[in-house]
């Protein structure tokens, strides 16, 4: 039998979206997390220094993975929720990298060691980058007609529609009164069973 265990700190960041598969297909894996003191002597064994990492072990072997888009796309394309058509695994890659790379730039600002600079970079996050990105993504959507994010069908990109949008707390509501259908897609998936289920018991963080 394989067995999965996901290493990661003790917050939400690039693992979440590998725990909202597991919760969503109903994959049962150990989420290790682990503490910062005990990082120095683990960066080591890790493929290239950062976590998250995926160890994926059956009776003869034991593999890791790293990078966490590429943990994504192996287990999306395993639980089968990667797209049907190369057209919807194309489009599920192309929103997933684009949120991605939005919430690189905030993980930026929110590592921002001086006080003042992270508050006037946030600012600006909030009232330029985030508004800006997020009428591109309504307006893709308006363009595009499907069911979900990426497809008629859901698929890891709908997760990580999901993930993105919860990384903004109570200010996504704001732009979701513009973003209406940003709004739809975000309220089916955020609503399903397996996704309300895990966002009850996960452990409580704010990144
Ligand atoms: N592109 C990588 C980024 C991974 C990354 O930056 N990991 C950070 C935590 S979010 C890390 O391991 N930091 C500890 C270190 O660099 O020593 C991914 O998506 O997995």
């Amino acid at each position: 039998m394989i067995k999965y265990r996901l290493v990661y700190f003790d917050a939400r960041g690039h693992a979440e979206l590998i725990r909202f598969i597991f919760a969503y297909v109903g994959q049962e894996y150990e989420d290790f997390r682990i503490k910062e003191t005990e990082w120095p002597s683990f960066k080591n064994r890790t493929l290239f220094g950062k976590l998250p990492v995926l160890e994926i072990s059956d009776d003869i072997q034991s593999i890791q993975l790293a990078q966490s888009l590429s943990i994504v796309r192996y287990l999306s394309s395993i639980f089968c929720i990667a797209g049907n058509s190369d057209l919807d695994k194309a489009r599920a890659d192309m929103i997933t990298e684009q949120l991605s790379d939005i919430l690189e730039i905030f993980y930026d600002i929110k590592s921002e060691k001086n006080l003042q600079l992270r508050a006037e970079k946030e600012s600006y996050f909030y009232k330029e980058t985030l508004p800006f990105y997020s009428s591109m993504l309504e307006r893709l959507f308006e363009i595009q007609k499907t069911n979900f994010v990426a497809a008629n069908t859901l698929t890891y990109a709908d997760l990580a529609f999901v993930v993105f949008w919860d990384s903004f707390g109570e200010k996504k509501k704001h732009f979701f009164e513009v973003c209406v259908i940003c709004k739809a897609y975000y309220d089916h998936v955020n609503n399903l069973p397996e996704i309300t289920e895990w966002k009850k018991k996960r452990p409580i963080s704010n990144i």
